[in-house]
C-alpha cells in the first residue's frame, strides 16, 4: 500500500537517450498510463454512486507537455507547479496511479490524505508542488519557488504552467516581469488548448497570438508544438540551460487540444465535429507510437504488453483506492493550518 507523502519512489520517465528505445518506450508507456488513468476516471465519475467529489479536470489529449518536462525534470532539484489539471503532470513525476485515484476518492492513502481531491495533487517531495484551483493565482508561487532556488543557489529550475486563460490575470503579468527583472530559474509554460471552459482564445485575448504576449518581460518567447514530445523536450531543455547559466526565466506557449470537456459536466457545444476530428489526427500519443514504429524502436509484441500492463496498473490502483479508507473523522483538522508560525523555510 502507498503512503501518503511517499508517493514517489523515483523518477518515472529516464532523462538520458537511449538506443535500444527503452527511454523512448517509457515515455510513450506514461503517455498511454496518463490516458488511461484520465479515461477510467471519466467513466468512475460519470457513473452512478459518486466515487469521485467535486470538479475534475481531464488531461487527455495534453500528455506531450507534462511527459516532456518530466523527461528532463531533476528529482530533488527541480520544481513543478501547476493549475488545478494536474492529474497528467503528478503521475509523469512519478506519483503511482493508485495515491492519484485514492486522492480524487477522497481515501487516506491519497497523496493529500485524501482532502484535496482532484485540483490538489501534491508531492513535495519530489517536486511537485500541486494542483491549485483559482486561476492563474499559483504564477506567484512559481516565481516564489524560483527565487527560492536562486537565492539558496540550488542550481534548480522552476516549471511554472497554467492555461491560455490564465494569462488574463493580473498575477501572469506581474510574476512575469519581476522573474525577469530578478533572472530566476523560471520557465513559464501555457498549456494552450485553446478554449478556457467555453470561451475560445479569439475571444478573450486582443492579442490572438499568446506567445507576443510575453514580449513585453525582455524573456525568450515562443510557441512550440505541445503534441510533439520530441520538441517539447528540445525546446524545455534549452531553457532550462538559460536557467541554469543565469540568464533568466523564458515564456513558451505550448500549442495542444483536451480531448474532453472542461470539467466533467461540459458536454462542448462550443467545438465543431470537425474541429474535434481534425485534433484526433494530432493526438500525441499516436503521433509518438508510429514515430517509433517508423524508427524501428517500438514493435507490435511492445506494444501489446504496453497496452496490457498499463490497463492491470490503473485497474489494479482504482481497485485497491476503492478498498482503502476514508480518514478518520479525528483527522479533520489536521494538515489545515501549518503548524510552524511564523514559517521557518528549511
Ligand atoms: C480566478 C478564477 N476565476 C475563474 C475561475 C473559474 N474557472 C475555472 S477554470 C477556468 C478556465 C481556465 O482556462 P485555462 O486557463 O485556459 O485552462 P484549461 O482549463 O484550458 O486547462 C475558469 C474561468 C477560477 N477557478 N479562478
Ligand atoms: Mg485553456
Amino acid at each position: 500500500m502507498t503512503v501518503a507523502n511517499e508517493v514517489t519512489k523515483e523518477p518515472a520517465v529516464r532523462t538520458k537517450p537511449s538506443t535500444d528505445g527503452q527511454v523512448e518506450r517509457d515515455r510513450l508507456r506514461m503517455m498511454m498510463l496518463i490516458r488511461r488513468f484520465e479515461e477510467k476516471t471519466y467513466q468512475v465519475y460519470t457513473q452512478p454512486g459518486q466515487k469521485i467529489g467535486g470538479f475534475c479536470h481531464l488531461y487527455s489529449g495534453q500528455e506531450a507537455i507534462a511527459v516532456g518536462i518530466a523527461a528532463i525534470f531533476r528529482h530533488g532539484t527541480d520544481a513543478l507547479i501547476n493549475g488545478y489539471r494536474c492529474h497528467g503532470h503528478s503521475l509523469a513525476l512519478g506519483m503511482s496511479p493508485h495515491a492519484a485515484i485514492a486522492e480524487l476518492f477522497g481515501k487516506e492513502t491519497g497523496c493529500s490524505k485524501g482532502k484535496g481531491g482532484s485540483m490538489h495533487l501534491f508531492d513535495a517531495k519530489a517536486g511537485n508542488h500541486g494542483g491549485h484551483g483559482i486561476v492563474g493565482g499559483h504564477i506567484p508561487l512559481g516565481l516564489g519557488l524560483a527565487f527560492a532556488q536562486q537565492y539558496k543557489k540550488s542550481g534548480g529550475v522552476t516549471y511554472c504552467l497554467f492555461g491560455d486563460g490564465a494569462i488574463n490575470q493580473g498575477t501572469f503579468n506581474e510574476a512575469l516581469n519581476m522573474a525577469s527583472l530578478f533572472k530566476v530559474p523560471a520557465i513559464f509554460i501555457v498549456e494552450n488548448n485553446g478554449v478556457a471552459m467555453g470561451t475560445q482564445v479569439e475571444r478573450a485575448s486582443a492579442e490572438k497570438d499568446l506567445a507576443k504576449r510575453g514580449a513585453g518581460f525582455a524573456m525568450p518567447y515562443y510557441h512550440v508544438d505541445g503534441n510533439d514530445i520530441d520538441t517539447v523536450i528540445s525546446e524545455m531543455t534549452k531553457a532550462a540551460d538559460r536557467c541554469k547559466r543565469g540568464e533568466g526565466p523564458s515564456y513558451i506557449v505550448a500549442d495542444t487540444f483536451r480531448f474532453r470537456g472542461h470539467s466533467m459536466s461540459d458536454p462542448m457545444k462550443y467545438r465543431s465535429k470537425e474541429e474535434a476530428e481534425k485534433a484526433k489526427l494530432r493526438d500525441p500519443i499516436t503521433l509518438y507510437e508510429r514515430r517509433l514504429r517508423e524508427n524501428g524502436l517500438l514493435s507490435e509484441e511492445q506494444f501489446e504488453e504496453m497496452e496490457n500492463s498499463v490497463a492491470e496498473e490503473i485497474n489494479e490502483a482504482f481497485k485497491q483506492a476503492d478498498e482503502d479508507a476514508f480518514p478518520p473523522l479525528e483527522a479533520r483538522f489536521e494538515d489545515i493550518l501549518s503548524e510552524k508560525y511564523p514559517y521557518q523555510p528549511e
